[in-house]
């Protein structure tokens, strides 16, 4: 089963009756499919498998179940063992709009005890999903009731299984499958700590990094009066621009949307500034930060300085040197012209390639973008 030597390979069902939308949602999440595409999408027949490489050393292995009521009596049968052996996550997708609620709340049952008996520590997430087709006025209650109701289905999952409204239609999608991801990112906390400290360096308002392929959020990193920003679902919004940016490119310049990326977008204004730039292979990076160009040049370099810590946390999970070392020097140091940077040059020795103020320390190499 294992491609790579660190490569971690979880497995992921997606479940759920026949017409819920789980091949909508795959297809819009991993495959660049925009809302609309998604009608030419037929039954899934039995399984689709996917294997999808995420941030280098993740490998999700997606089940997309075909929720035709044949196929779903044989995953209960005679595939018991093959379907829900070695399950990392379950994905549940509710039909919001189903006629039939109480069936599809009794085969989610009987799939809750074959994953209780084959992977007792899997994880579940129930999506309730077609959000777009209830009145918005009643969609928080129908919500609650029908999370409720699930909840005392689940057996013994019931206090950890997590509930999402989601729509192919809005940024929803994304805010549901941001939270399965970072489940499934093996070492979410250690690239979680490179990224405060990162922050604090450059004096980041906020630091988001996001997955390049999906557009999906991997983490985020909020700091001073960035805490109390009202917009809480800014991290998907994001996600969702950033995923119709590269269909809009793709269709203007012919190129793949897969392969359709941009290497920096800035915003200046006088309350702040931002910008996202590519990180690594498999990642960009949004920043918020104050609105000065010194901070904007200082965050840019030392962005620059840090990525190769950041696509070593892409393949190893190894303990490594204090990342401080990784970084040059925040922005009043520039401008005081802080000694120290010369003296660091001098013991770094001759490296002619690095920049002028700034460079590596603890022997590494600036990274020549
Ligand atoms: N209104 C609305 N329609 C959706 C949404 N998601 C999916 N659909 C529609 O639901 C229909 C069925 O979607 P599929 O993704 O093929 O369903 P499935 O769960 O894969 O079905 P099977 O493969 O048979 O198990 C498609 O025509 C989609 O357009 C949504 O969020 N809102
Ligand atoms: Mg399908």
């Amino acid at each position: 089963m294992n491609t790579g030597k660190r490569q971690k390979q979880r497995k992921v069902l997606l479940m759920g009756k026949s017409g819920a939308g789980k091949s909508s949602m795959r297809s819009i999440v991993f495959s660049n499919y925009v809302a609309k595409d998604v009608r030419r999408l037929g039954a899934t027949i039995d399984v689709e498998h996917s294997n999808i490489k995420f941030m280098g050393n993740l490998m999700l292995n997606l089940w997309d179940c075909g929720g035709q009521d044949g196929f779903v009596e044989n995953y209960l049968t005679h595939q018991r063992n093959h379907v829900f052996g070695s399950v990392a996550v379950l994905i549940f997708v509710f039909d919001i709009e189903s006629r039939e609620f109480q069936a599809d709340v009794i085969s989610y049952s009987a799939i809750i005890r074959a994953l209780e008996e084959c992977s007792p520590s899997a994880k579940i997430f129930c999506l309730i999903h077609k959000m777009d087709l209830v009145q918005a006025r009643l969609r928080v209650q129908l919500f609650d009731e029908r999370t409720e109701y699930i909840r005392t289905a689940s057996e013994s999952f019931r206090d950890n299984v997590e509930f999402f409204p989601t729509s192919i239609w809005d940024q929803s999608l994304y805010k549901a499958w941001t939270q399965i991801i970072y489940f499934l990112i093996p070492n979410a906390g250690t690239i979680e700590a490179l990224l405060t400290q990162l922050a604090d360096v450059i004096e980041a308002r906020e630091l988001i990094l996001y997955e390049r392929t999906t557009c999906l959020m991997v983490t985020h990193v909020t700091r001073g009066r960035e805490t109390e920003n009202p917009f809480t679902d800014r991290f998907e919004r994001i996600s969702s621009i950033l995923k119709t940016h590269k269909q809009s490119m793709s269709k203007h310049t012919g190129i793949p949307a897969g392969s359709a990326n941009f290497a920096e977008m800035q915003i200046k204004t006088g309350r702040f500034m931002f910008f996202i730039t590519r990180l690594t292979e498999n990642t960009n990076l949004a920043a918020s930060i104050p609105p000065s160009e010194q901070i904007f040049n200082a965050a840019r370099v030392n962005i620059l300085l840090v990525r190769p810590k950041f696509a070593e946390l892409d393949i190893a999970s190894k303990p490594r040197p204090g990342i401080q070392q990784a970084f040059a020097h925040s922005a009043a140091q520039i401008e005081r012209g802080d000694e120290r940077s010369e003296e660091e040059g001098g013991r770094r020795g001759n490296k002619g390639k690095e920049r002028e103020v700034v460079g590596m320390g603890g022997g590494g190499t600036a990274f020549e973008g």
